[in-house]
C-alpha cells in the first residue's frame, strides 16, 4: 500500500496565533510533505524488494547507503513526527516530563537553551530533537537533512522541530533563532513527548 500524508491533529489554521500560519502549513505539510511521500511511493513501485516494508524498515535498511530512498523515507518520517511535535495547546510542560528535563538536562531553561542551541547550529537543512536515549536519560541532538535518532540508533523520539528554512521563512524570515524560540514556548507538544516515555 502507498504511503500517505498523515492527518494533522488540528487545522491547518490553528497554529496561526501561535507563530506558525496557514501558509506555512499549506507549504510545508501540504507541498513539502507531501513531495517526499509521492517521490518516495514512486521508489517502492519501482523496486519489488522494497514493497511491503515499513516506513521504519525502509529507513534502517537504507541508512547506510543513504541516497533517495533513505532521504525520502526519512524526510517522510521525520515530518510525521514534527506534526505529533506541534499543538494549538503546546508550549505546557506536564509533570512527569517536567520531572525528567529538571533531573536529565538541568531543568526548563537549560533544557530549551540546548535544544535552541542544537537548532541553531544545524547547519542547513535539518532536526532539533529531544530524544530518550537508550540508557533511559533525556537528550537534545541535531540531525541533517533526513536523518533521525531511528536511523542512527540513538534512541527514542519525544519531540522534533523542523529548522529548515521553509518551515519558518513565511513566519520568522530569516530569525531561526526565534521560531525555535517561540516554538519551544508556545507549540511544542510536550503532552505528546510525555506519552512517549
Ligand atoms: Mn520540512
Amino acid at each position: 500500500m502507498a504511503f500517505e500524508l498523515p492527518n494533522l491533529n488540528y487545522a491547518k489554521s490553528a497554529l496561526g496565533a501561535k507563530g506558525m500560519c496557514e501558509e506555512t502549513l499549506d507549504l510545508h505539510y501540504g507541498k513539502h510533505h507531501q513531495a517526499y511521500i509521492t517521490a518516495l511511493n514512486g521508489l517502492v513501485a519501482n523496486d519489488a524488494s522494497l514493497q511491503g516494508k515499513s516506513l521504519e524498515d525502509l529507513i534502517k535498511g537504507s541508512a547506510a547507503a543513504g541516497g533517495p530512498l533513505f532521504n525520502n523515507a526519512g524526510q517522510h518520517l521525520n515530518h510525521s513526527l514534527f506534526w505529533l511535535s506541534c499543538s494549538p495547546t503546546g508550549g505546557k510542560i506536564p509533570a512527569k516530563l517536567q520531572a525528567k528535563i529538571d533531573s536529565d538536562l538541568g531543568g526548563t531553561d537549560k533544557f530549551k537553551e540546548d535544544f535552541k542551541q542544537a537548532g541553531i547550529t544545524q547547519f542547513g537543512s535539518g532536526w532539533a530533537w529531544l530524544i530518550l536515549g537508550n540508557d533511559g536519560k533525556l537528550k537534545i541532538a541535531k540531525t541533517p537533512n533526513a536523518v533521525s535518532p531511528l536511523s542512527t540508533g540513538e534512541g527514542k523520539t519525544l519531540l522534533v522541530c523542523d529548522v529548515w528554512e521553509h518551515a519558518y521563512y513565511v513566519d520568522f524570515r530569516n530569525r531561526r533563532p526565534d521560531f525555535l524560540t517561540n516554538w519551544l514556548d508556545n507549540i511544542a507538544n510536550y503532552e505528546y513527548a510525555e506519552s512517549q516515555l
